[in-house]
């Protein structure tokens, strides 16, 4: 197998700051800390990047609406943003807002390439605009609402915009961007969002509005400061901004991270993302990124998320309700990346009592439990190991290459599903092996089967520090890993428990949600 790459560069989307986070925020976030968390334990040099997208029409209406300017109203925003990471433990290295004079300085230095190399034109933009999708639309793309009003597909509403405006020579990366997707099968994943963006650039593309004029929340356009930028070429140049561009001298910050750089986004901004983003980084000059991703959309109890159903969950009313490892593992379990998924209070207790209570929890508890009352709270010493032993651990051993491959196509779900069939393969090795009627028949085999399920449950919980960085501390303290021995380079027999180690005293890991109650009901 050919060596990974030691950097490994990963983004979330850039929010906006009109809107409080919600639990669809936090889950495009949490996927890409577990993939980061993951890629920092393999021994991968890794960057991790999020934050909030500042500019455009849509925050300067919010702004307006709470009658603040609009750089107070994106300071107070964002925090907002920045405490959402604090509460959920997510490991960015790096929060970045567009209002920064780095990130000016990044996307006029972009602009100006582009003009450089005759991919941008000045003319007139006549056509739809939708404020809430910061995106223009063609008249055939639209329908007719009530009162006479357009609406786009995302269901906005769309208003005129007559101005002049630079553009983007979109319509002559077409072939290209064809030939990059054909070239790169797995540039976009899932394979089905990939087949839906090469079937939208097939059927052609139109030069792009990169300019407005009538409003001013904005980065300027060099040389022409009554134009600000389109505000998804300002914050889709965030990933640029944030590797130090235009600083692209080998040794760089750009150099070292961008040619492995994985952004990581709902299936509602794919487009921006693998089709315009591409485009703009060919046409200046640079690599288009390794991977993009998109994911699913969350519904609550069945209901699209807004604010006028009552329905939007904070992801703090979830970590307080049911715990913070608890609401990370349900989210990344529950749907297959990449699918959309629904959140209910009932789904929720269940992943909680059956996955984490009775199947980790209890593996962990029973195992600790007997090795605390009958192996003199100490790792056992095993003895010579009979096939179901080696099984076992072999299929413990095994997991490490299996999760990577998983990891490297963002099939969280399916690591998860891995890590949870040796879960199930040591319960049941427990239930045949019996150690508690060893104990008085034969306690040498006893300690044999003890060793092999505490080694196990070290695999286990090394693996399962990404998804629940608490509780899996919380296993491997009590088993006596060193601080120093967790990560992924520690999954090998020479790293085994050393016998005789004294333990602490077992404490239960996974509680039963016993309330019965859903959040705000
Ligand atoms: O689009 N289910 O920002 P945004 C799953 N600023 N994910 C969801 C979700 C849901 N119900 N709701 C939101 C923007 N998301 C731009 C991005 S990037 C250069 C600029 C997540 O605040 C999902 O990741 O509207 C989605 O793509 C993102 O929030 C949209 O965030």
């Amino acid at each position: 197998m050919a060596a990974a790459p030691a950097t490994f560069y990963i983004t979330t989307p850039i929010y906006y700051v009109n809107d409080v986070p919600h639990i669809g925020h936090a889950y495009t976030t949490l996927a890409c800390d577990v993939i980061a968390r993951f890629m920092r334990l393999d021994g991968r040099d890794v960057r991790f990047l999020t934050g909030t997208d500042e500019h455009g029409q849509k925050v300067q209406t919010s702004a307006a609406r709470a009658g603040v300017a609009p750089q107070a109203f994106t300071d107070r925003v964002s925090q907002n943003f920045r405490d959402l990471a604090r509460a959920m433990r997510f490991s960015n290295d790096d929060f970045i807002r567009t209002t920064e004079p780095r990130h000016k300085r990044a996307t006029q230095a972009l602009w100006q390439a582009l003009e450089a190399r005759g991919e941008i034109y000045r003319g007139t933009y006549a056509g739809w605009y939708a404020v809430r999708d910061e995106a223009y639309y063609q008249p055939e793309e639209l329908t007719d609402g009530p009162d006479g009003r357009k609406i786009a597909p995302t269901g906005a509403d769309c208003e005129w915009v007559e101005e002049p405006s630079y553009f983007f020579r979109l319509s002559a990366w077409q072939d290209r961007l064809l030939a990059h997707y054909e070239a790169n099968p797995d540039f976009i994943l899932p394979a089905g969002k990939r087949n839906e963006v090469v079937a939208f650039v097939r059927s052609g593309l139109r030069d792009l509005s990169v300019s407005r004029t009538t409003f001013d929340w904005g980065i300027p356009v060099p040389g022409d400061p009554a134009h600000i930028m389109y505000v998804w070429l300002d914050a889709l140049t965030n990933y640029l901004t944030a590797v130090g561009y235009p600083d692209t001298a080998p040794g760089s910050d750009y150099d070292r991270y961008w040619a492995g750089v994985h952004h990581l986004v709902g299936k509602d901004i794919l487009r921006f993302h693998a089709v315009y983003w591409p485009a703009f980084l060919m046409a200046a000059g640079l690599a288009p990124p390794r991977r993009v991703f998109a994911h699913g959309w969350w519904t609550i109890e069945g209901q699209k998320m807004s604010k006028s159903l009552g329905n939007v969950i904070a992801p703090h009313t979830l970590v307080d309700t049911y715990g913070l490892d608890q609401t990370r593992y349900f989210l990344m379990r529950e749907v297959p990346f990449g699918n959309d998924g629904d959140f209910s209070h009932r789904a929720m207790v269940n992943r909680i009592n059956g996955d984490l209570a009775n199947d980790y929890g209890n593996l962990v508890q029973r195992v600790l439990s007997m090795v605390a009352k009958n192996c003199g709270a100490a790792v056992p010493t095993p003895d010579a190991r009979t096939d179901a032993d080696q099984r076992l651990l072999g299929s413990a051993r095994d997991l490490l290459a299996r999760s990577r491959a998983e990891i490297e196509v963002q099939a969280l779900h399916r690591f998860l599903d891995l890590v949870w069939a040796v879960v199930g393969d040591a319960n049941r090795y427990v239930d045949e092996q019996a150690p508690w009627a060893l104990r008085k028949t034969d306690p040498v085999r006893m300690g044999t089967v003890l060793y092999c399920l505490a080694e196990t449950i070290r695999h286990l919980a090394i693996l399962t520090q990404p998804v629940m960085p608490d509780a899996s501390g919380r296993i491997l303290d009590l088993l006596a890993v060193p601080p120093d021995r967790r990560g992924f380079a520690a999954l090998t027999p020479d790293h085994a428990l050393a016998p005789g180690t004294p333990l602490p005293a077992p404490a239960p890991v996974f509680p039963r949600h016993v309330d019965d109650a859903a959040p705000g009901a």
